[in-house]
């Protein structure tokens, strides 16, 4: 088993209702164990003119491999009404694997830890509540420095 951490997303369509029944599912999976998830943060989108936005980090500890991980990821976006359209359009529901154990992976399909991490307050905040004070990324990059670099604004914890 190894510990990672998952983050949601969703802006359309009930969004806390996106998140809960995503969590239903990702507890669901097999060979894999729902740990803690964080509080449900809203916040306005990165990109002008899109509904806010609600998030959340979840941590899991799973026997998948990150690919196997990621397709099952995937899935639960499909069948919850994801429409690959636009890059960094509106979604129901947006998971993405922002750490898996102290792996860094640098896979076409796959970059972990996720690549926008240290500049998205979403993702941050939500994972802190769920790791120790010294949290390091597999980077080398610690929780605390970028949190620093990232200040909690306009986010509302729910
Ligand atoms: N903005 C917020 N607040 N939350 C997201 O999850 C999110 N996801 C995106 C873009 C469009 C970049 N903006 C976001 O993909």
């Amino acid at each position: 088993m190894v510990r990672v951490h998952i983050g949601l997303g969703s802006n359309l369509d009930s969004p806390q209702r996106q998140l809960r029944d995503a969590l239903q599912a990702m507890a669901g999976l097999p060979n894999t164990r729902l740990v803690e998830t964080s509080s449900f943060y809203t916040s306005d989108s990165l990109l002008p003119g899109q509904p806010r936005y609600t998030n959340a980090v979840v941590a899991l500890d799973t026997e998948l491999v990150p690919l196997t991980l990621l397709d099952a990821l995937q899935a639960i976006e499909s069948e919850q009404g994801r429409e690959r359209g636009e890059r960094w359009g509106p979604r129901t529901l947006d998971l993405d694997i922002i750490t898996y154990a102290d792996r860094v992976i640098d896979e076409p399909r796959l970059k972990v830890p996720h690549y926008h991490l240290h500049a998205r307050a979403f993702v941050l905040y939500p994972l802190a509540e769920l790791v120790d004070e010294g949290f390091m990324l597999a980077d080398g990059r610690s929780l605390r420095a970028l949190l620093a670099a990232c200040p909690f604004v306009g986010l509302e914890k729910l």
